[in-house]
């Protein structure tokens, strides 16, 4: 057998692009795949992702490479050894209060490490219906709370209710499980773009902060129900949510929704343990979730502790002083946080996801691909795409699942496939209509406000057609 030079990790991350060479690592063997990048079936882009570091966590959400024929054609682009590597540097917790944060896929788009906010490449966002657990973006305030499932308790309360303390395995066993297929977006998805018109204050979400899962729990109707609140209640009344993570003044996140919607059978809102049929992940509110679909997800609260019904919203700094919407001219001295309704329901979204602005595509026929979504259940009933900035439209195919009326809490997918000739330059446009006939906005100056939330105008994608 040949023996191979040894490199380490470092040297193995310098190539990451077809100029410095492209290196991936499968177990302790290193490849040199430069020359299979445009042969890959799934494509070029998908396996720079993966450049200058190890194969494993990628190929482990794509079965397709579980099989003998694809270890023996990496086989071929050998180029060495890893060598034998010295232990990483044990994270004092101590000192870092995010010392204890889970492990993350290193495909994430890492907008911030601590806390961590990261949200999946385009070019995966797409691949399925479900958004794989590990690629789910993740919006994180604080440090991962470490929660015991054992000593897990979830208080339920409020004023003519009982005082409800439920363990994990008596929140499973005493209520019935119900399922639901829910995309979760934050408020500041696409939030870049904002930002291009004119600076705002938030983190610069391209357009992965938006994610579909299948989740699992208790309906949140089911235990305040079983706590004694009515169906209906007299007057203003919300449902006030806490997680167990906390700020440095010791204040937990929270949030809350109106009664009304906590309550509905038609709402669908969970307490979720279950996504896309895995426990929940510590991201994700490990050990249980709130899932309000259709609503912003800033409401969805993970490592849920406690569930309030109060006459009031939530105290919350995310619920009174954040996630709000404002007209173009109110900055950071005029604001009054008072004076605007808490986000909830969130309005009609697309996105394109596949070319990547800058990309040169090829002559012959072009794929367009992207998700849309609108708030509130309201389906989306088209997406019309415009490869010339606009002039003119053509109705995307739409895929997705069936929803009941007026529950569709899940995105569809959709793609568009047309003939462009070499050298053009193309501008591509997306544009989603909701159940209502909502459309989105055509540019952003108009929905431009401080914070960055709501960011929801076409989406336009500029590429050229290579010769
Ligand atoms: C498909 C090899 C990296 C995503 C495939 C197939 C092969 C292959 C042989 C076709 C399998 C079949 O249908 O029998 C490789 C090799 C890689 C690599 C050698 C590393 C150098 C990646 C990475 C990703 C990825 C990093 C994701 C980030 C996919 C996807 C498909 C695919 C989504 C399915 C395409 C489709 O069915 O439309 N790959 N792959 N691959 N690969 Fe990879
Ligand atoms: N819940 C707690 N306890 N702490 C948080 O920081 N972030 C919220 C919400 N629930 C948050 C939370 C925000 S702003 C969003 S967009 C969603 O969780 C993101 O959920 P995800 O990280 O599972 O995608
Ligand atoms: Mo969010």
């Amino acid at each position: 057998a040949p023996r191979y030079p040894v490199y380490t990790r470092e040297e193995v991350r310098r190539h990451r692009s077809p100029g410095d060479r492209v290196w991936v690592t499968h177990g302790t063997e290193v490849f040199d795949v430069t020359d299979f990048v445009e042969l890959h079936p799934g494509g070029a882009d998908k396996v720079l992702l993966a450049a200058g570091g190890a194969l494993e966590p990628f190929w482990a959400l794509y079965a397709v490479h579980s099989q003998p024929h694809v270890l023996e054609l990496l086989r071929e682009y050998k180029v060495g050894e890893l060598s034998p590597e010295e232990a990483p540097p044990s994270p004092d917790a101590a000192q870092d209060p995010f010392a204890g944060d889970p492990p993350r896929h290193p495909g994430m788009r890492v907008n911030s490490l601590k806390p961590f906010n990261a949200e999946p490449p385009a070019e995966l966002l797409t691949e399925s219906f479900l958004t794989p657990n590990e690629l789910f973006f993740t919006r994180n305030h604080l440090p991962v709370p470490a929660v015991d499932p054992r000593s897990y308790r979830l208080r339920v309360e409020g004023p003519g209710g009982r005082a409800l303390s439920l363990s994990l395995p008596e929140l499973r066993s005493r209520f019935p499980k119900h399922e639901v297929t829910a995309t979760l977006q934050c408020a500041g998805n696409r939030r870049a773009e904002m930002s291009r018109v004119r600076p705002v204050k938030g983190l610069p979400w391209d357009i992965g902060a938006i994610s579909t899962a299948r989740w699992g729990g208790a309906r949140l109707r089911d235990v305040l129900l079983h706590a004694g609140f009515g169906e209906r209640r007299d007057g203003e009344w919300h449902v006030c949510f806490e997680g167990l993570d906390e700020d440095v003044g010791g204040a937990p996140y929270g949030a809350s929704i109106p009664y009304g919607r906590a309550v509905s059978p038609d709402a669908d809102v969970l307490l979720a343990y279950e996504m896309n049929g895995e426990e929940l992940p510590r991201d994700h509110g490990f050990p249980v979730r709130v899932v309000v679909p259709g609503v912003v997800g800033a409401r969805s609260v993970k490592w849920l502790r406690r569930v309030a019904v109060s006459p009031a919203e939530s105290p919350s700094h995310w619920q009174q002083n954040d996630y709000k919407g404002f007209c173009p001219s109110v900055d950071w001295d005029t604001v009054d946080y008072r004076t605007a309704p808490a986000i909830q329901e969130l309005p009609v979204q697309s996105a394109i996801t596949q070319p990547r602005p800058g990309a040169a595509v090829p002559p012959g026929e072009l794929a367009v691909k992207g998700y849309a979504w609108s708030g509130g259940g309201r389906r989306v009933v088209r997406v019309d795409v415009s490869l010339d900035g606009g002039r003119t439209w053509r109705a995307a195919e739409l895929a997705g699942e069936r929803p009941a009326p007026g529950r569709a809490w899940a995105w569809v997918l959709w793609e568009l496939r047309a003939p462009v000739a070499a050298g053009a330059e193309l501008e591509i446009v997306c544009k989603a209509v909701d159940a209502s006939y909502n459309v989105q906005p055509d540019t952003v100056g108009p929905i431009w406000n401080l914070r960055g939330v709501l960011s929801n105008a076409w989406h336009r994608v500029r590429v050229t057609v290579a010769r």
